[in-house]
C-alpha cells in the first residue's frame, strides 16, 4: 500500500481513493428563523460527510440541502438516500487520478442530485487537498487572500425590523446586504432600507422565485432603488422569462436556483436571462462545476459571487476556499459562524473582520479549519458507515 511517505509519492499522492464514508446527521438550532419567500427554517438539519482514503487520509463536507424541497427539489432525505444508495457506491474503492474526473462520472446515466453529488464530489476534493499539503483554495485555483461579506436578510415583520437589520449589518462592516422579498414584502421595505443606508449602500433583493412575469411593473419599481442586482425573481427552472424581464429591468438580474450547471450558463447568456451568476458549490454538483461556471463567467464578462445555504463550518469552508477564484468579484453569502450558530462545529469558528472581509485559510492544507468531533458527535442523530474499513 501506498503511504504519503513513500518514494514515488508525487505520484501516488495524487491518486484519490475513498475507501469509506461516515454520513452522519446533525441538527443545529439557528439564532434566528431564516424566512424567504418559499418558507422558514428554525432548525438546520444538515448532513456532514466524514471520507477516508486507503492511508487514513481524512476529509469532511458538507450536503446543503435543506428540510423541505421548497429551494430546489432535493432535501436532506432525498440526499441522503441519493449518496447512501447511488453516489457512494459509485466513487468508493474507485481510484482517479484528478478530483476534476470525479464529476463526470456521477453524472453518467445518474440525472439530478446534485447536491448529493456536490457533498461527496467537494469531499474528495477536501482529501486531495489533504493529501498535497495544499490548503483547498489554492488547489480549486483560488487566488484571494480574503474575500468581501455580504449578508442575506430573511424576511421581516416590518420595514423597520428590516432597517433595524441592515443598519447593524452595516455597521457591523458587511459589504453587500441582501434583502429576501416577496410580494407584499417588496418595494416599501428595499425602499425603507435604502432611505435609512444612503444612496451608496450596497443592496439587493432576493426573491427565490416569488413572482412570475404578471408582476413585471412591479419588479420595474425596484429600479429607482439602485441595487446591485435582484436574484432569482422568477420560477426556480426558468431562463426564457427572465429573459423577457430582463428586457424590462434596468437592474441586473442574478440567477440563483436556475443555474444547475455549465450549460444552464451557456443558456442565460446566449438568452439574455440575467447578468450576474450566485455559484453555490453544492447547487451545480461541487466544485468541478461551479470552476466551469466561474471560467465561462469570467471569458462572458459576467461578474459571479458565491451564495449560501445557511451552512455549518464546514460548507463555509469548502465556499470560503471557491470564493478565492479571481472571477468571485462581487461579495459573498459569508457570514462568520456567529450570524447563525451559538457555536459553530469548527475551530476556528468563521469570523468576519470590521471591513467585512472572511479570511481565506491559505496557512492550512485541506479545509483550513478543524472538524469538532466530540460536538458533531453530540449533535448526531443518525449516522450510516458506506464501505469497508
Ligand atoms: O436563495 O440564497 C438563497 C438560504 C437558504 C436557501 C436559499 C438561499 C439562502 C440564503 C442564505 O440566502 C445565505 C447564507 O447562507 O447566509
Ligand atoms: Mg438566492
Amino acid at each position: 500500500m501506498s503511504s504519503l511517505l513513500d518514494s514515488g509519492s508525487l505520484l501516488t499522492r495524487s491518486v484519490i481513493r475513498i475507501e469509506r464514508i461516515t454520513l452522519r446527521e446533525i441538527r443545529l438550532p439557528l439564532r434566528e428563523p431564516f424566512r424567504i419567500s418559499s418558507g422558514v427554517v428554525a432548525e438546520r438539519r444538515i448532513a456532514l460527510l466524514e471520507l477516508r482514503d486507503a492511508d487514513g487520509v481524512t476529509g469532511w463536507s458538507e450536503c446543503v440541502a435543506m428540510e423541505h424541497p421548497n429551494y430546489n427539489p432535493e432535501t436532506i432525505d432525498t440526499a441522503w438516500h441519493a449518496i447512501t444508495e447511488w453516489v457512494a457506491p459509485r466513487v468508493l474503492g474507485r481510484s482517479f487520478g484528478d478530483p476534476r474526473d470525479i464529476f463526470p462520472v456521477l453524472e453518467h446515466d445518474f440525472r439530478g442530485h446534485l447536491m448529493a453529488k456536490a457533498a461527496v464530489e467537494m469531499g474528495m476534493w477536501v482529501v486531495a487537498a489533504e493529501r498535497a499539503g495544499t490548503p483547498l483554495g489554492r488547489l480549486l485555483g483560488g487566488t484571494r487572500p480574503e474575500i468581501e461579506t455580504g449578508i442575506s436578510l430573511g424576511i421581516q415583520r416590518s420595514p423597520g425590523a428590516l432597517v433595524e437589520k441592515a443598519r447593524a449589518a452595516v455597521a457591523l462592516g458587511y459589504r453587500k446586504v441582501k434583502i429576501k422579498i416577496q410580494p407584499g414584502a417588496d418595494v416599501a421595505y428595499v425602499a425603507a432600507a435604502r432611505e435609512a443606508l444612503g444612496a451608496s449602500a450596497p443592496l439587493m433583493a432576493d426573491a427565490n422565485n416569488a413572482y412570475t412575469l404578471a408582476d413585471a411593473d412591479r419588479l420595474a419599481e425596484l429600479d429607482r432603488l439602485g441595487l446591485m442586482m435582484i436574484e432569482q425573481p422568477l420560477a426556480w427552472d426558468d431562463l426564457l422569462q427572465h429573459a423577457t424581464l430582463q428586457q424590462r429591468l434596468e437592474t441586473p438580474i442574478c440567477l440563483d436556483e436556475s443555474i444547475t450547471s455549465l450549460d444552464r450558463a451557456r443558456d442565460m447568456v446566449a438568452l439574455g436571462s440575467g447578468r450576474i451568476v450566485n455559484i453555490k458549490p453544492g447547487r451545480v454538483g461541487g466544485f468541478h462545476q461551479s470552476i466551469a461556471i466561474h471560467d465561462f463567467c469570467s471569458q462572458n464578462d459576467i461578474p459571479v459571487w458565491c451564495g449560501g445555504m445557511l451552512e455549518s463550518g464546514v460548507g463555509r469552508a469548502c465556499n470560503v476556499a471557491l470564493a478565492s477564484l479571481p472571477n468571485f468579484t462581487k461579495p459573498g453569502d459569508l457570514s462568520p459562524s456567529a450570524r447563525y450558530w451559538e457555536r459553530d462545529v469548527v475551530t476556528p469558528e468563521w469570523t468576519m473582520s470590521a471591513d467585512g472581509m472572511v479570511r481565506v485559510p491559505l496557512d492550512r492544507p485541506g479545509l483550513g479549519v478543524d472538524v469538532d468531533l466530540d460536538r458533531v458527535e453530540n449533535l448526531t442523530v443518525r449516522k450510516t458507515v458506506l464501505g469497508g474499513d
